[in-house]
């Protein structure tokens, strides 16, 4: 399955036609090339952009709603493909693709039409003149997604950024570049107009660096890692661009003395490791009240234990692999600095397989990993992880778990496990962070603001917020006679 790059409707070869290798993280197989595009693609795909860029912005709001449901809609007929294709490239349970990564990338162009047919026009009425606030386009804006969730987060990013009359240039993860590809084809089977949606695989480094640099270029919005966001804002930022940051984390799941057990467990467990803990939102560290420390902890051991990792395709599988052997490496790395750190490992830690057999032992497989003993200002404790590793800290008051909660430099997610909701409630209002769930855990409603303080990153995506970014205000007063 060869990647090639969309620019202006069709698909090309990087201009060099150099290519990198696409690999299956649960075999360690090829599934592809990809093209390594660098400078001349860039370039290619903002021409194109521009020539797309009046007629599209001067559609309606409406025609171009119309538009993203056609896209909705062409996606959700291939959804069991777009399902195959994302578990493929990424080594996720093909279940997870579908419940997940399949049906939130079509609600994402859904949801965003059907918003943009409520919103008012902005107007603010004076004794003597009437403002009116126009929301124009940016132009052409440049999307940067990771490889955790790819057509979730980059389907996230170019639903607003079309609707609000925008022109696009993409740079899915070169791990991840499958599902991209799919929008791509299904695009172009609708008849979406040549150069409005452009898409440029390759490195990071190389093509998107070339994305963040181009003048013709106004916005970025990126999703990734704290490090490479931090490269994108200086980059971009002198040039005034205008930019979206969503970063790492290292996000708590707070369980207070008064849960309900099984639903806190459970809970811990979904939130900790789902997508082997590759989301943003993880809650990668457990802050268990002491007093049911023991038995939360003992009920969570055997779960997580029990749990069958091993081939995505099997609808047994609860985890799949990573997304890359650098990545188990990396991961363990952190399991080895834990030990170092006075940790103990509960479960887990190690690469074998315990559910159906994966398609070939070179797979990036790693147990769910659950660890003790350290103090939540350890490094381990601190530091963003992005893998099936979950720590484990006990408190005694809720003022020390808001400030164990704080202790990090992120600040994106977390959830609060309580039979008093307005207990949970005021906990959350003292935790620098984004987005606080109680009683449960990625549960989302797409008009609400999503992103992080400190170290998670810059702005918020979701409802108006995306519109807002996706656009340039231009308020008009109008003196009356
Ligand atoms: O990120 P990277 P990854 C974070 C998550 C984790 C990371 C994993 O916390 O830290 O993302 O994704 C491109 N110029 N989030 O490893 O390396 C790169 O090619 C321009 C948070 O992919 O930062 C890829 O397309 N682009 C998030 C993208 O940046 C560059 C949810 C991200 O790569 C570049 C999901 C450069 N110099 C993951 N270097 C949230 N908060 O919602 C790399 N890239």
């Amino acid at each position: 399955m060869n990647v090639q790059n969309f620019i202006g409707g069709e698909f090309v070869d990087a201009v060099d036609h150099a290519t990198l290798e696409n690999l299956a993280p649960a075999t360690g197989q090829l599934i592809g090339t990809i093209p390594r595009s660098k400078q001349p693609d860039v370039y290619r795909a903002v021409a194109a952009a521009r020539v797309a860029q009046h007629e599209w912005a001067d559609l309606t709001l409406d025609d171009r709603a119309d538009w993203l449901e056609a896209i909705a809609d062409a996606l959700e007929s291939r959804s069991e493909e777009l399902a195959r294709r994302e578990s493929l490239d990424t080594g996720k349970p093909f279940s997870l693709a579908q419940r997940v990564d399949a049906k939130r990338s079509v609600e994402n162009f859904r949801f965003f039409a059907d918003f943009s047919r409520e919103q008012e026009d902005l107007v603010f009425e004076m004794e003597d003149a009437t403002n009116i606030v126009h929301r124009r386009p940016i132009g052409i804006v440049g999307l940067i997604t990771p490889w955790n969730l790819p057509l979730y987060l980059l389907s996230w990013k170019v639903a607003p950024a079309l609707l609000m009359g925008n022109v696009i240039v993409a740079k899915p993860s070169e791990l991840t570049p499958l599902t991209a590809h799919l929008l791509a084809e299904v695009c172009q089977e609708i008849g979406l107009p040549d150069g409005v949606l452009n898409i440029v695989n390759g490195y990071g480094p190389e093509v998107g660096q070339q994305i963040l640099e181009h003048e013709g270029i106004k916005a970025i919005s990126f999703t990734g890692g704290t490090a490479t966001g931090r490269h994108v804002a200086a980059t971009a930022a002198p040039m005034f661009k205008k930019l979206s940051l969503e970063l790492g984390g290292k996000n708590a799941t707070i369980i207070l003395d008064d849960a309900e057990m099984n639903q806190a467990v459970q809970g811990a467990i979904r939130a900790g490791l789902t997508n082997s803990g590759q989301v943003c939102l993880c809650g990668s560290r457990i802050l268990v009240h002491e007093s049911i420390a023991d038995e939360f902890t003992q009920h969570l051991v055997a779960q997580v234990s029990a749990m069958k990792c091993g081939d995505p395709n099997h609808p047994e599988t609860q985890v799949g692999a990573l997304i890359n052997m650098a990545h188990v490496e990396k991961v363990e790395s952190y399991i080895n600095l834990a030990i170092q750190e006075g940790g103990t490992i509960l479960t887990g830690g190690t690469r074998e397989m315990t559910g159906p057999p994966g398609p070939t032992p070179e797979g990036a497989f790693l147990r769910p990993t659950l660890i003790s003993g350290l103090s939540h200002l350890s490094r381990t404790a601190r530091e963003e992880i992005f893998g099936p590793v979950v720590t484990i800290h006990r408190f005694s008051s809720d003022e020390e778990a808001i400030e164990m909660a704080n202790a990090t430099d992120y600040g994106l997610a977390g959830s609060i496990w309580t039979r008093d909701t307005e207990r949970g409630h005021s906990i959350a209002q003292k935790i620098d962070t984004g987005i606080i769930w109680i009683n449960t855990w990625l549960h989302r409603d797409l008009r609400t603001p999503f992103g992080g303080v400190k170290h998670s990153g810059v702005g918020r995506e979701g409802g108006s917020w995306s519109l807002g970014f996706f656009s340039e205000p231009l308020n008009v007063c109008i003196k009356h006679d």
